[in-house]
């Protein structure tokens, strides 16, 4: 059986605690072992945030458009590995191959985008006050990048986070999800070779590191290592919470990517085939284990009863499955844990004055599917806004249905909890559409469209509980790796005042 390792000063290595961990198959639990990786701690991490500081010195000299050359490779052997990565990333995780195929390609997007930013990575210029003077900006790397990422997206996030890291001149110490380390040993490997093809003799060892392990430990020791200097993580409100707290008493820069509790409203005049789309897409893809799944459906009255019939006849169809094989729509759960976690949520949800639950809620064991983590999609109707089913971020197929009177409530509804990430209204009316656009409190509003869909090349990211601010993907990333330097140069061959001499 095969034993992975960190990598880490450009050496592939065991974690000095010689500890491991098995990564199964959550199809196929007992009968399909990926590998074994390392469980490292503190003194890993520290050996690869010195490797990062140390080539960090050197990693910001390279020109930026050779550091998008690297990029532009990477992207290339992405695309030729693209089957492969996909195949082992369903194996790994279980959502079905189309979306492990799209998750690699959003990969390779963020690589020809953080390749192509290497001749960008525009400052600005303005006139001085003062003559015979020159005023410029420029985008300066960090330092080194602490990169903490889901199991759910296992190349997409951290490809977001990595690439443009890399472009600006920062180096970059890896933690991969602890259920996801094969498909993180994978980026890093492409990256290294990569690196190696581009710079040849100038090949920088510690540009990138990874370290393997738990979130308590090696997530932990990323926080109180003073010489990261940033942190960018996607995961839960909780633990975002802890790395903002501590992050920011040390002054580290940080960026989170949390929960998201998005809702789908369809209104009485939608195209109601499309709706029914995008719903089932929306909340049953990846296995509803999406930051941008869909898990409340808000359905205008009159609408309510036609829509959820035609969405149960649908949902009975969906085919659950090992998601490599032929004709599956939607794979297990990414663990027992997370199972057991989603289940618990529709005990709940049973117990919440008046939610009926429809269809599924337990366990999907029929043949097969007794060797994995399975659960059979789930709708609950008659779901009131303040039940904890209408609150709280699940990550797993559980629907929670509610019923509106009209936009204005249906948009009331949809902003009533903590969090704001994506969220989408189906309507033929234009005036409807666009005052959607402009009151609902998401970072992403996606009219006519589900959830989820999200282009590496636009702004991703969250209000409210969501996130701090930051976004990633497109252009907008590229503000959190890097800092402004202002220059100022004087060529008047005298002393100059500013705001003095001048008024
Ligand atoms: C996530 O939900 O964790 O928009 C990321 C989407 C994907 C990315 C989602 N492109 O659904």
């Amino acid at each position: 059986m095969k034993k992975y390792q960190n990598f880490i000063n450009g050496e592939w290595r065991d974690s000095v605690s010689g500890n491991t961990v098995e990564n199964r198959n959550p199809a196929k639990w007992d009968e399909d072992l990926i590998g074994l990786f390392p469980s490292s701690n503190e003194e890993d991490v520290n050996l690869a945030v010195c490797a990062a500081r140390e080539a960090f010195n050197k990693w910001r000299l390279i020109p930026a458009p050779k550091r998008g050359d690297v990029l532009k490779l990477v992207g290339d052997i992405m695309s030729n590995r693209k089957e492969e990565i996909a195949f082992e990333m369903t194996r790994e995780m279980g959502k079905v191959i189309a979306e492990t195929r799209g998750d690699t390609q959003e990969g390779i997007d963020t690589a020809y985008y953080a390749a192509s930013e290497g001749r960008r990575l525009f400052g600005y210029n303005a006139p001085s006050e003062l003559p015979n003077k020159m005023n410029l900006s420029f985008r300066m790397p960090i330092g080194v990048a602490g990169i903490i990422t889901p199991w759910n997206f296992p190349m997409a996030i951290p490809t977001w986070k990595i690439f443009p890291a890399l472009v600006c001149g920062n180096t970059v110490v890896f933690k991969p999800a602890e259920l996801t380390p094969k498909t993180a040993t994978t980026l890093v490997e492409i990256i290294d070779e990569a690196m190696k093809k581009v710079l040849g003799n100038d090949y920088i060892p510690g540009v990138i590191n990874l370290v393997h392990g738990k979130g308590r430990v090696v997530g932990e020791a990323f926080l109180s290592h003073k010489d990261i200097d940033l942190i960018s993580f996607t995961g839960s409100t909780e633990v975002g919470r802890r790395i903002n707290e501590v992050g920011g008493r040390m002054l580290k820069r940080v960026s989170l990517e949390l929960g998201g509790k998005n809702a789908q409203i369809v209104m009485d005049d939608a195209n109601f085939d499309l709706a029914l789309d995008a719903v089932l897409w929306g909340a049953f893809g990846t296995t509803g284990q999406r930051c941008t799944a869909t898990s409340r459906l808000i359905l205008h009255k009159k609408i309510h009863d036609m829509f959820v019939e035609k969405l149960v006849e649908r949902v009975k169809k969906l085919r659950l499955g090992y998601g490599n094989e032929k004709d599956v729509d939607v794979g297990p759960c990414v663990s027992e844990t997370q199972r057991n976690i989603v289940h618990s949520y529709v005990e709940i949800g049973k117990n919440e004055d008046k939610a009926t639950l429809l269809i599924g809620g337990e366990f999907a064991i029929e043949g097969e599917l007794s060797k994995g983590w399975f659960y059979k999609p789930t709708i609950f109707v008659n779901v009131k806004p303040n039940m904890r089913i209408a609150q709280e971020e699940i990550f797993g197929p559980v629907l929670s249905v509610l019923k509106c009177e009209d936009l204005e409530d249906g948009i009331n509804i949809l902003n009533g909890t903590e969090y704001g990430l994506s969220s989408s209204i189906f309507t033929n009316d234009v005036n409807k559409a666009f005052k959607a656009v402009r009151d609902i409190q998401a970072g992403i509003t996606y009219i006519n469209g589900a959830t989820i869909g999200a282009e590496a090349h636009m702004p991703f990211g969250g209000v409210k509980g969501t996130g701090n601010g930051h976004r990633e993907g497109g252009w907008t990333v590229y503000d959190f790796y890097t800092e402004w330097k202002a220059v100022y140069i004087d060529y008047s061959g005298k002393l100059q005042r500013a705001q003095i001499d001048n008024y």
